[in-house]
């Protein structure tokens, strides 16, 4: 049966890793042990997002998302891909995230009913624009909070104060990303976070059970 949001608990969504070859020096092994450690420290939702200058074929990618999917699955954490549905499909993944200009929610619930979905929103009036949407998703990504380094195309930052809003707006999980880190999610929580996705966060950190316990904020 499909996870649906009510039957997510509250930890399920709480420490998002964001990560492919593009973070590990297009080093599969390394994503490999990064995610088996990252999943031992305690996140909860790995989403396998391949973004980059290097493009990796769909063969390749499949074959990462099937290590992925099971290093998860071993250890109860939820598996997400990031944009490709037919990857999702094909890997066995629990759920898809997807920005504004990517393929439709109503054609994924269309195609691949049993996926969870998460949806990007960066403002109030992406925020407005979904509205029809947000019946069919497990959670919004909301962001980048602060700015980023990591994702070259980032829009421009929204703050406490614009993830507050949309929090508010809300009825349902909300996921804060971009420029998050051990010293900032506590504001971030208090601001109506539901959960935090992280890139460098835990792809940088020198101590895993560190950062993900000060993530998840429990
Ligand atoms: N979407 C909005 S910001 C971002 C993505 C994928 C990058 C987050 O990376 P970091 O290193 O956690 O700021
Ligand atoms: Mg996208």
């Amino acid at each position: 049966p499909k996870k649906t949001f009510a039957n997510l608990t509250e930890r399920a969504l709480r420490c998002q890793l964001v990560v492919g070859l593009a973070n590990v020096d297009y080093d599969a092994n390394r994503l490999f042990d990064l995610v088996r450690a990252a999943c031992e420290a305690g996140v909860s939702l790995v989403q396998y997002r391949e973004k980059g200058e290097r493009s990796v074929d769909f063969e390749k990618r499949l074959a990462v998302a099937v290590t992925l999917s099971r290093i998860c699955q071993k250890k109860d954490v939820l598996f997400f891909i990031d944009d490709d549905v037919d990857l999702a499909i094909a890997s066995g993944a629990d759920g898809v995230h997807v920005g504004q200009d990517d393929t439709s929610v109503a054609s994924i619930v269309e195609r691949a009913p049993q996926l969870l979905i998460g949806l990007s929103i960066s403002t109030m009036a992406e925020f407005e624009k979904s509205r029809s949407s947000l019946a069919d998703l497990a959670y919004i990504g909301v962001g980048p909070v602060f700015d980023t380094k990591t994702k070259k195309d980032a829009k421009p930052s929204i703050g406490l104060a614009g993830l507050k809003r949309i929090k508010e707006a809300a009825q349902l999980p909300v996921i804060a990303i971009g420029g998050l880190t051990e010293e900032n999610a506590a504001g971030v929580y208090e601001a109506g976070a539901d959960g935090i996705a992280v890139i460098s966060a835990i792809t940088k950190s020198d101590n895993l059970n560190r950062t993900v316990q000060k993530l998840s904020n429990l």
